[in-house]
Order: C-alpha cells, then sequence, then structure tokens
C-alpha cells in the first residue's frame, strides 16, 4: 500500500524536499511596535523579568515572566481587532476555526516599486498583473506584501517616521474589497509593524485594512520576515496565534512549508 499522505509529508519534511522558512521577528524589548498618535492608548512593548536562572530563586530552572500587547512584533490579528469585525461569530483567538491556521501564500514581490517609494500602495490593477504570471488568487489563501521592508536596520528605519507620521508601504484602499470580496482572501501580510500603510489613518476610510479585512471576517499577519525567501504561488502559512480567551489577536511564530 502507497504511504498516506501524512507519512509521504513527514518523509519529505524529514529529507529536506519541503523546507520550513520562519517568517517571525525575535522578540525582545527592542520589537518594534506600532506607534499611534498620542491621543490614542500605547500598546506595552515586550518585557522579559527573569524568574530564577539555575540560582537560589530556582536551583534546577530557568524560566522568565513576559509582558508585550497583543499586537507585538510578529503577530495574528483576529477580526475582533477592529469594530467592522466585533460582531462576527468565532472572531477571536481563542474561537477561529483551527483549520483557517494552516492556508497557503501568494507572496506579491512589491520590493522594487518600495525601494523608489516608501509609500508605494498595492492596487488592484497591480495584482490583476501579476494574476497574469502566477493564476488567479485562490479563495482562502493569504496575500503577502514582500517589500523587503523587514530588511531595514533599527526601530527608526523601521517606522520611517515623520512630523505627518510614519511612511510605510501597504495596500491601497482600494486593493482591501478587491482581496476581501472578489477573490475571498483569508486575509493580508506584511512586513510592517502593521497591515496598513504607515499613513493609512489619513485615508478613507482611515486604516482600510483593518477596516475592510476585519469587517470581512479576514485575519492579517504584521511584521513580517523572510518573504524574500518564498516563491510567489505554492508555500504553506502556519500561523496560530495563542489561544488568548476573547483575544484581538497574539505575537505567532508564523511558519512556511514551501517543496
Ligand atoms: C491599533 C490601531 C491601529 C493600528 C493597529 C492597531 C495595528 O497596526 C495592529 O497591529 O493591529 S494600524
Ligand atoms: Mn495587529
Amino acid at each position: 500500500m502507497a504511504d498516506s499522505i501524512l507519512a509521504q509529508f513527514a518523509a519529505a519534511i524529514l529529507g529536506g524536499t519541503i523546507k520550513i522558512i520562519d517568517l517571525s521577528q525575535p522578540l525582545e524589548a527592542a520589537t518594534p511596535i506600532i506607534q499611534l498618535p498620542p491621543e490614542f492608548a500605547p500598546s506595552w512593548p515586550f518585557r522579559l523579568e527573569e524568574i530564577s536562572h539555575y540560582d537560589s530563586r530556582g536551583p534546577a530552572w530557568y524560566w522568565n515572566n513576559f509582558a508585550c500587547g497583543e499586537h507585538t512584533g510578529t503577530h495574528f490579528d483576529a477580526p475582533v481587532h477592529w469594530v467592522t469585525g466585533k460582531d462576527y461569530p468565532n472572531n477571536t483567538t481563542d474561537t477561529i476555526p483551527v483549520a483557517k491556521f494552516i492556508a497557503p501564500a501568494n507572496v506579491i514581490d512589491c520590493s522594487a516599486e518600495v525601494a523608489k517609494d516608501a509609500d508605494f500602495l498595492l492596487t488592484p490593477d497591480h495584482v490583476v498583473a501579476w494574476e497574469k504570471g502566477h493564476g488567479r488568487i485562490a479563495a482562502g489563501s493569504w496575500v503577502l506584501m514582500r517589500t523587503d521592508w523587514s530588511k531595514r536596520k533599527g526601530a527608526e528605519a523601521f517606522h520611517n517616521m515623520r512630523e505627518d507620521g510614519s511612511h510605510v508601504p501597504g495596500p491601497h484602499p482600494t486593493l482591501v474589497p478587491f482581496l476581501a470580496k472578489e477573490r475571498d482572501v483569508i486575509g493580508w501580510g506584511s512586513e510592517g509593524v502593521g497591515t496598513d500603510a504607515g499613513q493609512a489613518y489619513r485615508f478613507d476610510p482611515p486604516f482600510p485594512c483593518h477596516t475592510g479585512m476585519h469587517g470581512s471576517n479576514k485575519f492579517g499577519l504584521a511584521s513580517l520576515i523572510n518573504l524574500d525567501l518564498l516563491p510567489p504561488k505554492g508555500a504553506l502559512l502556519i500561523t496560530p496565534p495563542l489561544k488568548i480567551v476573547s483575544g484581538s489577536g497574539s505575537p505567532c511564530r508564523v511558519l512556511a512549508l514551501v517543496g
């Protein structure tokens, strides 16, 4: 009898035919977090506090307490995160059906455009042109915007803050309803600190990715890295957030399987 599909899968991982790529930033005090205008309440940065380190506080064990906002570092955005998604059933980190945490990815390379323009916004026209080369974006798949933004060194370059706010690429307001409604994607992922562009607070609607994706019961992934190591199509993402009861999101070890 032929090996089961799962046995073949396990052998492919063991043998290296399927590679596993880590799309997650290291989580530490220096991990960049979203900088909102001062009238809004801030999120806690990541904090680690040692409980014991094989010492008088615990002779044979090392462990830490940690604290952070739900939307810290590489993280998952649940639909309940935004007011537009608040009334969907099973819209929180503990209630989203777990099968949704494994889904294929489309990776759209915008790195050349972003190198010229930090405020580059991905449009439906650009995505339709991408589909001509790679096929139509399938329902239930992720769209990841590769910008190489995660290669920027230090919080200053990553936030790219000016007097008028942050300048970071993201989806054009018209792209979000296109992907959510006409393509029925599972969600949107980006390399920036959040899923929306840096200037998105002044778009119409404000924060269109949060507004439109969560308003369609879709998810978000933010602060992704290593998107340059993924093929345009064919990677499989594993994205389970922590099972925080009523959580709006959580730091996430996002893995991509590439074969
Ligand atoms: C709260 C308000 C605005 C934004 C965000 C959070 C995020 O980017 C996030 O991490 O969800 S833009
Ligand atoms: Mn978030």
